[in-house]
């Protein structure tokens, strides 16, 4: 299963307790105050990585938490400071600490973050000595570390989503373009989360179905709807099934504007699928009438290879020149 958003509970590491001890040196009952302050907790960071599967594999953590500091030493020593700890979490990750509010976003791969900060140390006798206090007894606690629970919620970097009304050919397009194993099926909604597929170094996104009504929360599009927005190019496939392919283009461009006008503008590629079911006439007649958008009408049949060929080498060159564009 494909978990897109979770929350978990942080426990940052408390701080350890100051000691009061004593020196001692022979002869002499105490020769001073000599307890060691303690060391500081264990903070928590959250780290990206390019594993899109991690949030699913936290449902099953309870909680996340740092190390505390050990409490201080005899000899004025200080205890040792608790280890940090780093939670890994998928690049595109968004994370908000339920407590305070503050939000942290994770956008390239290694990218660190501190999240949750340790206790600090207590204090021990020794810290409390002066000309007028020569035997303190005083010491402080660590104070406990911070913790929360954090809201992480991912928006998938995707190079190119697909996007199309369901049965469009969506699925049986990206597994013969990146070998992926989606789910392909003749009923509806068929894919119930985004395949994600390597394709020359770029991430192509299967994003199921979207029908009309989609923007306000209808159908399963919706939900995925958010993974497209940063998504740098669309490829929106047309069933070539489509009796009215123009309305069923813009049913699908009417919800993408409904959930956000900058989807609209978003380069757009136009890919006419299952062209194995029309007459060369017929492809060319439904091609000129996608041609009046303004787009790139690309065709395709699964079951022609030079077709798929063709196609791939067209999308990457695409998805090249995007890049650079994007770069630049
Ligand atoms: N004849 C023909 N059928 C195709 C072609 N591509 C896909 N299909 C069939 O169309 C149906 C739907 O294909 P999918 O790839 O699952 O469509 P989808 O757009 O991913 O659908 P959703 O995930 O439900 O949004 C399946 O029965 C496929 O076998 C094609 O090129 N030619
Ligand atoms: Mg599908």
């Amino acid at each position: 299963m494909f978990v897109d958003e979770i929350t978990i509970k942080a426990i940052a590491g408390n701080g350890g307790d100051g000691v009061v001890l004593w020196r001692h040196e022979k002869g002499k009952d105490s020769a001073g105050p000599a307890g060691g302050d303690g060391g500081r907790g264990g903070s928590i960071y959250i780290i990206a990585v390019r594993d899109l599967g991690l949030l699913a594999r936290y449902r099953t953590v309870k909680e996340f938490a740092a190390q505390s500091g050990e409490n201080g030493q005899k000899k004025s020593m200080h205890g040792k400071d608790g280890a940090d700890l780093d939670i890994p979490l998928p690049i595109g990750s968004i994370i908000k600490n339920l407590s305070t509010e503050e939000v942290f976003t994770l956008e390239t791969e290694g990218q660190r973050v501190l999240v949750l900060n340790g206790g600090k140390g207590g204090l021990g006798n020794e810290h409390f000595k002066s000309s007028t206090n020569r035997s303190p007894k005083e010491s402080t606690h660590g104070k406990a570390g911070e913790e929360a629970e954090l809201y992480i919620e991912l928006e998938l970097v995707v190079d190119a989503g697909f996007i199309g009304l369901p049965n469009a050919g969506k699925s049986s397009l990206i597994n013969e373009l990146t070998n992926t194993k989606a789910k392909v099926g003749s009923f509806e909604f068929t894919t119930l989360e985004p395949n994600l597929g390597a394709f020359y170094g770029f991430v192509l996104a299967d994003i199921p179905g979207l029908i009309e009504g989609a923007s306000l929360g209808k159908g399963l599009g919706y939900k995925f709807l958010r993974h497209i927005k940063r998504t740098k190019m669309l490829l929106h496939c047309l069933s070539a099934e489509q009796s009215d392919i123009v309305s069923a283009y813009e049913t699908v461009r009417g919800e993408l504007g409904r959930y956000s006008k900058d989807l609209l503008l978003k380069k757009e590629i136009i890919i006419l699928t299952k062209t194995d079911v029309l007459t060369e006439k017929e492809i060319t007649e439904k091609k000129k009438l996608l041609q009046k958008k303004n787009k790139d009408v690309l065709t395709v049949s699964t079951i022609d290879e030079d077709s798929i060929v063709e196609i791939t080498k067209i999308l990457s060159k695409s998805l090249q020149r995007e890049g650079k564009e994007s770069d630049e």
